[in-house]
């Protein structure tokens, strides 16, 4: 399959699905809602619903079937990613290729539609026009997991983790569960809640969720590579800044080498495990080999 044709498929659909849901810019509070378009439609790799709809398709559902919840995912993930910039936490002037939300909007109004981008993302999917296209069995569990994954035990506790450690002694367990935390909880939770709200049995559900575990440590540890070595045109922000804070990184506690290596075994063991789902992963597992090797 031709990976990239997929992806900009995929992210066509979430591009309109996002713009059709989403407050228009006009809707008051005006800049709030100009501040939620701008960081949404800043660009973007739409990652996490591409994993869902493929997930989806992995237990016999249709991808635009679970268009909702990929614009849940995408807003979550927004949020995180305009908090994260936020002076107090990373201090990024530049994101997706573009001037961070506080750098246009000022850090008020920034930190208000990442709250904005939060509830909204989790609030879609018990709105009543898209509640009724679900089972309810379905969807209660689907909205528990990804307050769950977007909670105080899951990303939110890795950022918490991940600006503690800066500059600390770290042990690979320590940076292990940083990652698990900040990145593997939604990356995870796209994979679970995709199979879940297309009727996927619990068993092809743990499946994809520990296929999701090390997938969302694989695409943290890619992350950080790129930090090392990637190009700021292509990722559209600035680099080298993990070493600069002194993050939690597996690169700082085990060398780059080491950590390509381990890159390597994480995704071969995730690859391995949704083998048991037959044909219909070969998505899933062209995704999977992007992640360890992206340039963005
Ligand atoms: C609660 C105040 C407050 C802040 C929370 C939770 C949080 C801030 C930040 C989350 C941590 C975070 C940003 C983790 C990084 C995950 C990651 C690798 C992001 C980059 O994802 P890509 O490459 O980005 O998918 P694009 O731009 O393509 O969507």
């Amino acid at each position: 399959m031709n990976l990239e044709q997929y992806l900009a498929s995929r992210r066509e659909l979430v591009d309109k699905a996002l713009d059709d849901m989403l407050p228009g810019e006009d809707n008051e509070p005006a800049i709030l809602h100009k501040a939620m378009r701008y960081s949404i439609f800043a660009g973007g790799k739409r990652i996490r619903p591409a994993l869902a709809m493929a997930s989806a398709e992995a237990v016999g559902g249709k991808p635009a079937e679970i268009l909702p919840l990929a614009v849940a995912l995408e807003c979550i993930h927004t949020y995180s990613l305009v908090h994260d910039d936020l002076p107090a936490m990373d201090n990024d002037d530049l994101r997706r290729g573009k001037p961070t939300a506080h750098k246009v909007f000022g850090e008020a109004v920034a930190i208000l539609a990442g709250d904005a981008l939060l509830t909204f993302g989790l609030g879609v999917l018990s709105l009543p026009n898209v509640a009724r296209m679900y089972r309810l069995d379905r969807l209660v569990p689907v909205i528990h997991e990804l307050s769950v994954a977007a909670g105080s035990t899951r990303l939110i506790a890795g950022q918490v983790m991940d600006i503690v450690f800066e500059g600390k002694e770290v042990t690979p367990e320590i940076v292990g569960s940083i990652m698990a935390n900040k990145t593997g909880a939604l990356i995870r939770a796209s994979l679970v809640c995709g199979a879940m709200l297309a009727g996927g049995d619990s068993e092809e559900v743990g499946i994809l969720g520990r296929f999701g575990e090390l997938l969302g440590t694989v695409f943290q540890i890619r992350d950080d590579l790129l930090d090392i070595e990637g190009d700021p045109a292509k990722l559209g922000k600035a680099v080298g800044k993990d070493n600069t804070r002194g993050k939690a990184t597996f690169a700082r506690v085990v060398g780059t080498e080491k950590t390509i290596e381990m890159m390597q075994t994480l995704t071969t063991s995730a690859l391995e495990t949704i083998e048991p789902l037959g044909k219909r992963v070969e998505p899933l597992i062209a995704v999977g080999k992007y992640i360890g090797i992206r340039t963005s």
